[in-house]
């Protein structure tokens, strides 16, 4: 397959039809491992379900911001059958109770490490703001259970050209030594549709060195 063709394919398959299948707030509630999954993380706040819907072309399949509950929850995207879109609840939310954040990261720690059919996760990173301890702590439990992942700049619209490079040389550095991390970095923009592209190929599994399937 020609890069053209592989950017067509992951073009179009992410203009198919994308349902919501089901919110799990604790492990037991995670749907049938039928599908190959692609997880969204990064801290909250940080435009993982603006980047969902700006990947599918929708406007608020994926909620974003402050809906309660739904971004507490592990939420599952059912991709025309093809791919599960995970939309993971966020990490390091200061505002809400101690007990109910380790829940969260429970959950979450938990889905990355044992979830058997997740096959890519993209970590989010802000592009304004420096690597976070929770972030490095998220990195390491992916190395540790070998789940390739993307680091993903968000909000790249926010700061300008040069910083966005700046920062990507920062954590391309960062990664250059992590066993499972994708040896290139993506920024992104939700705000103007930008750097998609590039992670659709990605996610459509067409484009990893570590694709074997
Ligand atoms: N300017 C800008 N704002 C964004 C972008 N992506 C997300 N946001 C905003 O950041 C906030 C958090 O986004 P959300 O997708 O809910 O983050 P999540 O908690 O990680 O799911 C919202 O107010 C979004 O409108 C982006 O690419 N550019
Ligand atoms: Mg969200």
């Amino acid at each position: 397959m020609t890069a053209c063709e592989a950017g067509e394919n992951a073009r179009r398959l992410f203009t198919q039809e994308c349902t919501f299948v089901t919110g799990a707030a604790d492990y037991s509630q995670v749907p049938p491992a039928d599908l190959d999954e692609i997880a969204f993380a990064g801290r909250s706040n940080v435009g993982k379900s603006s980047l969902i819907n700006a990947l599918l072309g929708r406007r608020n399949l994926a909620r974003s911001s402050n809906t309660p509950g739904r971004t507490r929850q592990i939420n599952f995207f059912n991709l025309a059958g093809k791919l599960m879109l995970v939309d993971l609840p966020g990490y390091g939310f200061a505002s809400a109770p101690k007990t109910e954040i380790l829940q969260w990261t429970r959950l979450v720690d938990t889905y990355l490490r044992f979830r058997p059919c997740l096959r890519r996760v993209c970590l989010l990173l802000d592009s304004r703001h420096d690597t976070k301890a929770s972030d490095v702590e998220v990195m390491s439990l992916l190395d540790e259970a070998a789940v390739s992942y993307m680091i993903v700049l968000t909000k790249a619209d926010k700061v300008a050209p040069h910083q966005i490079e700046e920062r990507k040389g920062k954590v391309n550095a960062a990664i250059s030594k992590r066993p499972a991390a994708f040896p290139s970095v993506v920024a992104t923009s939700a705000a103007r549709n930008s750097g998609l592209a590039e992670l659709k190929i990605f996610l459509a599994g067409t484009n990893s060195p570590y694709d074997e399937e």
